[in-house]
């Protein structure tokens, strides 16, 4: 597979909204939230917008909030407009480097469709280093605490548990950019030392995920559509269950979001490794 792919070129080089209008950095919209420059929506708990912290101590509901196995839980629409764009805009970032987005390559010689940056720790199969050794060598952008704090809103809300969150501190995230026509065959993630939750943010374009079992990478499985927005959590028995995306759907999603095309997804993890 050779570079300059439509997809790769859509998510490095679009000049989204979020973008375009911050003063420094490309692809950091300005305003607070601390020394990572994002600017609040990402960081503050506006999503869903039903909540009144007021008079409600529980956790914001979600219609459509759906468990499709022991703590595999999917919420539609978590995400609002103006996280998603931000989110974009962080991811474009680190897009671009130190160490840039690419297509994964195989041990045994294939490349993977789909194109990955990861963040806090480098992941490549089957691995994690802190260096991007099979891209540049150069060490991978520090985890983000908006992100954890994002992480851990993602589990209080998924679990409708106030204390869910609690020593949650995820330290990796794979950044998934999918072009029309990338897929991910069903695999199991077993780098991670740690049996916690991975978090997992899709947006842009629509594609059907494929959640299978602990045992086989066959039949059964669950085909679920994850659109632009949408939160999915993946702890307890539901952590070590093969799971992959067979298709994306071209055109769906929203140019809102900051993506003009394909499918952006985000997935937090613990790695249980220090150094
Ligand atoms: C269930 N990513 O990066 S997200 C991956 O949409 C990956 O890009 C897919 O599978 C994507 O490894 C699926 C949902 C997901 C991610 C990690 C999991 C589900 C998971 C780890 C364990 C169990
Ligand atoms: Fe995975």
């Amino acid at each position: 597979m050779s570079t300059p792919l439509p997809g790769f070129e859509d998510f490095k080089d679009f000049e989204g909204p979020a973008s375009a209008k911050g003063p420094g950095r490309p692809g950091v919209s300005g305003g607070r939230g601390g020394s990572d420059g994002l600017g609040g929506a990402v960081v503050s708990s506006e999503s869903g917008g039903r909540h009144s912290p007021e008079t409600d101590q529980s956790p914001a509901r979600h219609d459509g909030w759906r468990e499709i196995a022991p703590g595999a839980v999917h919420v539609p629409g978590w995400l609002t407009m103006a996280q998603q764009r931000e989110l974009v805009a962080a991811c474009r970032g680190w897009a671009r480097g130190p160490a840039p987005i690419r297509h994964t390559k195989l041990p045994r010689g294939g490349v993977m469709s789909v194109q990955t940056v990861c963040i806090g720790w480098h992941w490549q199969p089957y691995a994690y280093t802190r260096t991007a050794d099979d891209v540049n060598g150069a060490r991978v952008p520090e985890f983000p605490w908006w992100m954890v704090e994002l992480g851990r809103r993602a589990l209080v809300e998924a679990y409708q548990d106030t204390a869910a969150g609690d020593g949650y501190t995820p330290d990796t995230a794979l950044i998934n950019f999918y072009d029309d026509q990338a897929k991910l065959g069903m695999h199991q993630d077993k780098e991670e030392r740690s049996g916690a939750p991975v978090v997992s943010l899709s947006i842009g374009d629509t594609c059907v995920f494929r959640f299978g079992n602990t045992e086989t990478r066959t039949k059964p499985y669950t085909d679920i559509e994850l659109a632009s927005g949408d939160l999915f959590v993946f702890g307890g028995p539901s952590r070590f269950a093969y799971h992959g995306v067979p298709k994306v759907r071209p055109g769906t999603g929203d140019p809102a979001s900051g993506l003009a095309g394909g499918r952006l997804n985000i997935t937090m993890r613990v790695t249980g490794l220090d150094r």
